[in-house]
């Protein structure tokens, strides 16, 4: 029977240590839950890192044996792997070259060496289960080498590639010393998907650019192979976030921010801690709403969550020591014996406080420098049943291409978002109910269901081609 192979770098699942030995609990991320419908079936299969290094080759062959269970099949990875690989090229090299910053970057040869090995250690996971017929879906940056790796031993399977991330215009992509390599890699796919026209745009310019290929409106002629490369925005899964609304823990939580915010007009904001989010940009303009209009001391909270990430490199431990140096300032600041401007924290939530959150808060701020989408905006408009709240987005994340109706911003102007803060705080309920509505329609419309529907779809139209292609 012919199956699906998911491939990501990590595993939808979370392991915790208990007594000595490895609980695993299906994690219930946005890709998850759309991949979920697929990899759950049959013999389908979801191949990755588990999250954490198990050297011990007995607890491998125990912990691969549960996963197998779920589905689930484990690429084990070592201290120095984790480091050079992920750590390393992926978070120290490609994020911040795709993120537009390049002075982050790191071209270290150890990181691109390891980068190569474990793409070629997943392949070889793939190779090993992967039969003719069967369809490989490749996601994300972490792995642009494998499409390339797996279709040099199988030439006719068919591979889908989609990228989270943006991918950057042709003078940040090129200063990245092994650009050739990588966009070889990308083209073993068939098909190739973004979250926007603009990454689209920049990947076929930087093919056409940089190798000897053939590119006609959005198809890659490379080594007599036909390869598409089209527009995907990610969705979320909006009825459940709908849904939630109603959940009794969650609205016990929203009853307790009544409780305690019970005057102030709530601003959220909700990231990973990343450079990338514009978090630092994001006080600063709420430092200059209190300093420049002191009528809104006392009116009005921003509400900050960042969930730790990477903090073992050292500009998300810079960053993390900013945020809480101007929380600090900001608070010591403005705050009154009653009031606190900022309330921050750095840590993760369950999913029944995100909720109350999002269904609490009368304004989302979300001003990432970059952004390949942002599903926390997206979440926070599947949350509003009520039709009501306002949006502030960054024009540099996907998702503004798709949320025309919130109040967009670029996120270097401090200026900007001081002033988009006070339109939301002022905005008339019919226009935030018109806003909302409209933003409603696109989030439910274009969901997770319908991403993983409209690329395997069109997967399988172009295998079809390739194949026609090939017999001819
Ligand atoms: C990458 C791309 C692209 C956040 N805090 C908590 C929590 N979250 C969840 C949110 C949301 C997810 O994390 C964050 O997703 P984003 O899309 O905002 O950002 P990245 O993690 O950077 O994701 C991004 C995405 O891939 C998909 O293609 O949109 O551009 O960078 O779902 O709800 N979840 C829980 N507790 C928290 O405290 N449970």
């Amino acid at each position: 029977m012919r199956k699906t192979i998911i491939v990501s770098n990590r595993l939808p699942v979370k392991m915790m240590e208990q007594d000595g030995e490895y609980v695993l609990q299906a994690s219930e991320g946005g890709l998850a839950t759309g991949l979920g419908s697929i990899y759950r079936e049959g013999n389908n299969i979801w191949i990755g890192w588990p999250g954490q290094e198990i050297s011990d080759s007995k607890e491998q062959e125990k912990i691969t044996a549960q996963l197998r269970q779920m589905n689930l099949m484990p690429v084990f990875l070592t201290e120095e792997e984790i480091n050079n690989f992920y750590e390393g090229f992926s978070n120290e090299t490609l994020w911040p070259v795709f993120h537009y910053m390049s002075v982050y970057a790191r071209y270290e040869q150890v990181y691109w060496d390891a980068y190569y090995q474990v793409n070629k250690k997943f392949r070889d996971i793939v190779l090993s289960v992967a039969e003719q017929g069967d369809t490989i879906w490749v996601q994300d940056y972490q792995l642009l080498l494998l499409p390339g790796m797996i279709r040099a031993e199988m030439p006719e399977i068919s591979i889908g590639f989609f990228q989270h991330i943006p991918f950057p215009s042709f003078e940040l992509f090129r200063l990245i010393p092994w650009r050739a390599e990588i966009l070889e890699g990308m083209l073993g796919a068939d098909l190739m998907g973004f979250h926007t026209f603009d990454d689209t745009r920049y990947f076929l310019e930087a093919v056409n650019r940089l190798l000897s290929a053939k590119t006609t409106a959005n198809v890659v002629n490379y080594n007599d192979r036909a390869i598409v490369v089209e527009t995907f925005p990610m969705g979320i899964d909006d009825k459940k976030y709908g849904e939630l609304g109603q959940d009794p823990q969650v609205l016990s939580n929203i009853q307790q921010l009544k409780d305690t915010f019970k005057t102030e007009k709530m601003i959220l904001s909700i990231d990973r801690l990343d450079y990338s989010k514009g978090i630092l940009q994001r006080l600063h303009a709420f430092e200059l709403l209190l300093q420049m209009y002191p009528e809104y001391v006392g009116k009005v909270v921003l509400y900050m969550i960042v969930v730790p990430s990477r903090d073992s490199v050292p500009q998300y431990k810079q960053l993390r020591e900013d945020i809480d140096r101007k929380v600090g300032h900001i608070n010591a600041k403005f705050r009154t014996l009653s009031w606190h401007p900022v309330q921050y924290f750095y840590r993760s939530f369950p999913m029944e406080m995100l909720s109350a959150l999002y269904n609490f808060a009368d304004i989302c701020l979300v001003t990432p420098m970059r952004d390949g989408m942002n599903l926390v905006s997206k979440e926070y408009v599947a949350s509003r049943n009520n039709n009501d709240g306002v949006l502030i987005l960054s024009e540099m994340a996907g998702a503004s291409k798709e949320l025309i109706d919130a109040i967009i911003v670029n996120p270097n102007n401090i200026g900007s978002i001081m002033t988009a803060i006070m339109e939301a705080v002022n905005m008339p309920l019919d226009d935030q109910q018109r806003r909302m509505k409209a933003m409603r329609q696109v989030v439910s419309k274009f969901n997770i269901h319908h991403w993983v529907k409209l690329f395997m779809d069109r997967l399988q139209e172009v295998n079809t081609m390739q194949q026609n292609m090939l017999a001819r």
